[in-house]
């Protein structure tokens, strides 16, 4: 049963083919590839920020943010809340009822806008 591995990744850069082959005639022009690096650079850059703040708050990494790590991670960055404020917070967006905020919690908390709090920029 030995799998080639050369199968799944012919496929995989048809599929990445295609997806820079806007017009479906089997050639990738130029512009179609600046098009298609543009797309994805801005998918891949936001979900970056997104996870790279969601990194800053989540201090003990285990992939949840507390209310504790959330009211420190204000005060790092100035912000008056008080931890009931936190809780507040959380609460909003906390789909699963389990007080901390997991990732697509805080995708949420951030596209909500409002009192979102800033990422350090
Ligand atoms: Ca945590
Ligand atoms: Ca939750």
């Amino acid at each position: 049963m030995a799998s080639s591995p050369i199968n799944g990744s012919t496929d995989e850069i048809r599929q990445i083919f295609d997806k820079f082959d806007k017009n479906g005639d089997g050639k990738i022009s130029c512009s179609e590839v600046v098009d298609s690096l543009k797309e994805l650079g801005t998918a891949v850059t936001a979900a970056e920020e997104l996870k790279d703040a969601f990194d800053l708050y989540d201090m003990d990494k285990n992939g949840l943010i507390s209310a504790g790590e959330l009211h420190a991670v204000m005060k790092m960055l100035g912000l008056k809340s008080s931890l009931g404020d936190c809780k507040k917070m959380i609460r909003q967006v906390d789909q699963d009822g389990d007080g901390s905020v997991n990732f697509e919690e805080f995708k949420k908390m951030m596209s909500s806008g409002g009192r979102a709090p800033p990422s350090a920029a």
